[in-house]
């Protein structure tokens, strides 16, 4: 299939490196937003244009912000993109309460100058636009499983700006005709996830205490749960949705929900560690099974001011309508982050380990 052109904000966090991936690999020509940095911030997608070079360059990126609209637009105009799927966003929960003003902004209002942008180029029919809806829009738990027709109750700054986004794609559908898509996607990971989510956070930790470079783990509530996937199954949903004839809206889930604890016990069991618990709440501890030795602290700094404490999602509608389903199992996922760390832990030893990220 040829002419298929997409435009991917947030082009270079990990959902956005899996969904270029499968993109050119499905031959479409694929144009990121990339924001300017002091340091380089596209390690996750450099191996494209490697690749790409050898075969003519079908990946390009563009210097934008999703605060910036004439920005937006200009990129748009040149691109021309058949497909828009907006993966930008300030997207670390914790980091939205000190930075509420922001993330309204670059996760609520961004999508909006999106949707404009198509209007005043004259695209809502050329252009499908893909929203990054997210299971923190459930947040204070109303039901259990969560599906399409669960009530919001936002927790966050940023679960707020995501509650907007949602709905001005919804309104943009409706008012004029776009074909406009949330997916609600639960919590999906990788190796490439960011290192301050919490289980990239685990995975690091694991490998550097087994490699000796780390001695300690601090992490926030253990008694969170979340209905953890693989980011590579998510990014091929993404693209079922927007290929539905019909825009709509779609929960993408695995429908198992783990606590931070399980996370924190089978990733230690790929080294060999079994971890016991004392304590409990904010003065909890998990020390080695047969050393005795404390290897996690709870820090009551990664605790949120209002937190969200079950996700557990139901994702038949993407079953049904789409045939999507995950492919990978919650022991496989840790298994290849626990892997992929003790690998690049081992190869950056030089390098310092942060013990506090939030
Ligand atoms: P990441 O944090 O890994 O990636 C976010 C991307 O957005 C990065 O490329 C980042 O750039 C870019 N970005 C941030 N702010 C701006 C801005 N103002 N202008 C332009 N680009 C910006 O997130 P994920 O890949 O995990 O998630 C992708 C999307 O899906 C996000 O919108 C997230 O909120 C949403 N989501 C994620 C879920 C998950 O479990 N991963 C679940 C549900 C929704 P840089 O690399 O320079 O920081
Ligand atoms: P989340 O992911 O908030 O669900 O948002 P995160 O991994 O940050 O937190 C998951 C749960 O773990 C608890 N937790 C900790 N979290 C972090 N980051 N650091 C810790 O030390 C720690 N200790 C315990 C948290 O309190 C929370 O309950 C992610 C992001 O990708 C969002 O962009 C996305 O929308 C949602 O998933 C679905």
């Amino acid at each position: 299939m040829t002419n298929r052109v997409a435009l991917i904000t947030g082009a270079t966090g990990q959902d956005g490196t899996y969904l270029a991936e499968l993109l050119l690999a499905k031959g479409y020509i694929v144009h990121g937003v990339k924001r300017r940095s002091s340091s380089f911030n596209t390690s996750r997608v450099d191996h494209l244009f490697t690749d790409e070079h050898q075969k003519g360059v079908r990946f390009f990126l563009h210097y934008g912000d999703m605060t910036d609209a004439t920005n937006l637009i200009r990129i748009i105009q040149q691109v021309q993109p058949t497909e828009i799927y907006n993966l930008a966003a300030q997207s670390h929960v914790q980091v939205s309460f000190e930075t509420p003003e922001y993330t309204g902004n670059a996760d609520g209002l961004g999508p909006l100058r999106i949707l404009e942008a198509i209007r005043i180029l004259g695209m809502e029919k050329s252009v499908r636009f893909y929203q990054a809806s997210t299971s923190e829009l459930y947040g204070k738990v109303q039901a259990v499983p969560q599906s399409e027709t669960t009530p919001f109750y936002p927790r966050s700054p940023y679960a707020a700006a995501k509650l907007y986004a949602y709905w001005i794609t919804v309104n943009y559908r409706e008012a004029y005709g776009i074909h406009a898509t949330n997916g609600i996607l639960f919590n999906h990971e990788s190796p490439l996830r960011g290192e301050t989510f919490v289980t990239r956070k685990i995975t690091r930790a694991v490998a550097a205490i087994e490699l000796g470079l780390q001695q300690r783990l601090y992490l926030g509530n253990l008694d969170a749960q979340r209905d953890w996937g693989h980011a590579r199954d998510y990014a091929e949903g993404m693209w079922m949705i927007v290929q539905h004839p019909q825009a709509d809206d779609f929960v993408l889930a695995t429908g198992e929900a783990h606590s931070v604890r399980e996370f924190v016990e089978l990733a230690f069991s790929h080294i060999g560690r079994r971890i016991e618990w004392s304590g409990s709440g904010r003065d909890e501890r998990g020390f080695d099974a047969r050393t005795g030795e404390v290897l996690i602290e709870v820090d009551p700094r990664y605790f949120r001011p209002t937190e969200v404490d079950l996700l557990l999602g139901d994702a038949r509608k993407a079953r049904q309508r789409l045939g999507w389903r995950h492919k990978t199992s919650f022991p496989s996922l840790v298994r290849e982050m626990v892997e992929a760390d003790l690998v690049s832990v081992r190869q950056g030893a030089g390098r310092r380990v942060h013990e506090h990220a939030s």
